[in-house]
């Protein structure tokens, strides 16, 4: 307060004015390091990052991966997210893991939180359960997702 008792306005004003620029400052070098954190293994959609891990595990491993890092094997939740997500897996060149497993109930895909899935982008003929034993899901090169052995060792990307 100000001799007067009244809040120094015009003080105010000018720390509220440094505030805006050091906000500014931080907003920038956010950005410049957010573009390089992402390259190359790393795709940003929405709130959503996908990241490889590079090497490739069965399920069980790559969901251990995942948790163990605090995120989660990949939920493309839309076309958007999917697209995002084809873009690591066509630079890797490899089949990628998805978070979704129909073990609890064949034929209903659930996410890790045991939420129905909301979102899909089977391959033409898929899900197919081939051999009565597929009840993970990969995504191929071109986007589309094929219900796989949980045993394959795939991809590993997380979502954080
Ligand atoms: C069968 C028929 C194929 C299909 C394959 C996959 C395996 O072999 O056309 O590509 O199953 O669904 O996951
Ligand atoms: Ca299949």
């Amino acid at each position: 307060k100000g001799e007067s008792g009244f809040p120094d306005i015009s003080a105010l004003k000018q720390q509220v004015e440094a505030l805006r620029r050091q906000l500014q400052t931080l907003q920038a070098s956010f950005s410049h390091y957010k573009k390089a954190e992402l390259f190359p293994s790393g795709q940003s959609i929405g709130d959503k990052i996908f990241k490889t891990v590079g090497s490739e595990s069965n399920f069980e491993g790559a969901q251990k991966m995942c948790t163990q890092a605090g995120g989660q094997l990949p939920s493309p939740r839309s076309a958007a997210e999917n697209a995002a997500l084809q873009k690591l897996i066509e630079a890797q060149n490899k089949s990628a893991l998805l978070s979704l497993t129909d073990t609890k109930k064949e034929g209903t895909f659930i996410y890790p939180s045991g939420e129905p899935m909301v979102f899909s982008n089977w391959a033409p003929g898929e899900p197919n359960n081939d051999g009565g034993a597929e009840d993970c899901v990969e995504m191929f090169t071109n986007g589309k997702w094929n219900d796989r052995s949980c045993g394959e060792h795939l991809l590993v990307i997380c979502e954080f």
